[in-house]
């Protein structure tokens, strides 16, 4: 058993409020949300953060744009901001990459 959180939600190990979900990438509403819609999109495989993501495989990346696109435009008019956390110092707590999808409001601009 993977003692990586996402790993184990995609496994169906933990049970999460799954939105969206294709061959490649899942897509779960964040259990402490930051905006009216909080949804991570998460690759299915086990890479550390989008910078790996890109690296090892540039289609994945897109997929997983394509679905915070696709759930932007089913819960917030297709308006949304897209934050991949990378490295502990910039908040990232879980390192199984994801994206953040964030909208459902205006956002203000206030990293820190
Ligand atoms: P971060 O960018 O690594 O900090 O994002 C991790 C997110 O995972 C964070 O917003 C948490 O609220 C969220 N999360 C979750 O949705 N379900 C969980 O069981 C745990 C964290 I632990």
């Amino acid at each position: 058993m993977t003692d990586c959180l996402f790993c184990r939600i995609v496994a169906g190990e933990i049970p999460a409020d799954v939105v969206a979900e294709t061959d490649s990438v899942i897509a779960f509403r964040d259990i402490a949300p930051k905006a009216p819609v909080h949804v991570l999109v998460v690759p299915r495989s086990h890479l550390a953060n989008v910078a790996e993501v890109a690296n090892a495989d540039p289609g994945l990346l897109a997929d997983m744009t394509a679905l915070a696109q696709g759930i932007a435009d089913a819960e917030c008019g297709g308006q949304f901001r897209l934050i991949f956390n990378t490295g502990a110092e910039a908040g990232q707590s879980v390192f199984h990459a994801h994206g953040h999808v964030l909208g459902g409001a205006p956002l203000g601009w206030e990293p820190a």
